[in-house]
């Protein structure tokens, strides 16, 4: 297996294995003061602590408007424990914009793998963005600033600008059924809708889902944002079949749209 793709790390999936809070690799976390860096706000990095497998991608995480690193917290653990370098941020200020947060998520991914304590255990050709609101918004504006990225999450995405067809990222969308904050008609459904050059998307609305859904532990949210890192950021084709084909509707997901299968 490791010779015909030297990324998998950790053993073969199973639903189970997705589903469960955390992964195979034990983890720590290491803070970062606000005052230590410049371009984003710290953070706390979450890391496997075994390097026997060699490096790791890497994925940073912005929190939306008026919240902090706290406010996405139980997402550090559950993905870095499956085997990525996770650095969930502050912005510099809660009341920071969607591009602005997009900035932010590029400066802390340099600082991570170029300075960070932990940057020995990443690869920085394997990186990944994700955020929640403007955060999420933020993620898409950090696709179209760095094509080099290998996914993209923006979750329950909210941003003024809604064409991203500038965007070569390959980017899960996730929506919440009842987001009033920023409703899916007008945020989440139009910029997946937008994402015409994205080699590969997909798009998981919620069922009865509001705006703060993704601020506690959510195994569907999990489950797919795992499966996605790792099929994108690892090229771990074991996580295509959570993928492709698509999840049926049912009790959690209201609607999934994807381009399946995956051809990169
Ligand atoms: O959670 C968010 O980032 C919400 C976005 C928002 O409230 O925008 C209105 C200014
Ligand atoms: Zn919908």
């Amino acid at each position: 297996q490791a010779a015909e793709n030297p990324y998998e790390r950790g053993p073969a999936p199973t639903t189970s294995s997705i589903e469960a809070t955390r992964g195979y690799f034990a983890t720590a976390e290491t803070t970062v003061s606000r005052y230590s860096v410049t371009g984003f706000g710290g953070g706390s990095i979450y890391y496997p602590t075994s390097t026997a497998q060699g490096t790791f991608g890497a994925v940073a995480v912005s929190p939306g408007y008026t919240a902090g690193k706290d406010s996405l917290a139980w997402l550090g653990p559950r993905v870095a424990s499956q085997g990525f370098v996770v650095f969930i941020i502050d912005t510099n200020s809660v009341y920071d914009q969607p591009a602005s947060r997009g900035d932010q998520l590029l400066a802390a991914l340099d600082y991570l793998t170029q300075r960070s304590s932990v940057r020995t255990r990443i690869d920085p050709t394997r990186l990944g963005v994700m955020g929640h609101s403007m955060g999420g918004g933020g993620s898409l504006d950090a696709s179209v600033k760095r094509p080099s990225l290998q996914a993209a999450v923006p979750i329950t995405p909210w941003n003024t600008d809604k064409t991203w067809g500038g965007s070569r990222v390959p980017t899960f969308i996730v929506g919440a059924e009842n987001d009033s904050i920023a409703p899916v008609s007008s945020h989440a459904e139009p910029f997946y809708q937008s994402l015409t050059a994205a080699p590969e998307k997909a798009y998981l609305e919620a069922n009865g889902a509001s705006h703060f859904y993704p601020n506690s532990p959510d195994t569907t949210l999990a489950k797919y944002v795992i499966s996605w890192l790792k099929r994108f950021i690892d090229n771990d084709t074991r996580y295509e079949q959570f993928l492709c084909p698509p999840p049926a509707r049912g009790t959690a997901i209201e609607e999934w749209r994807s381009t399946c299968p995956h051809l990169s």
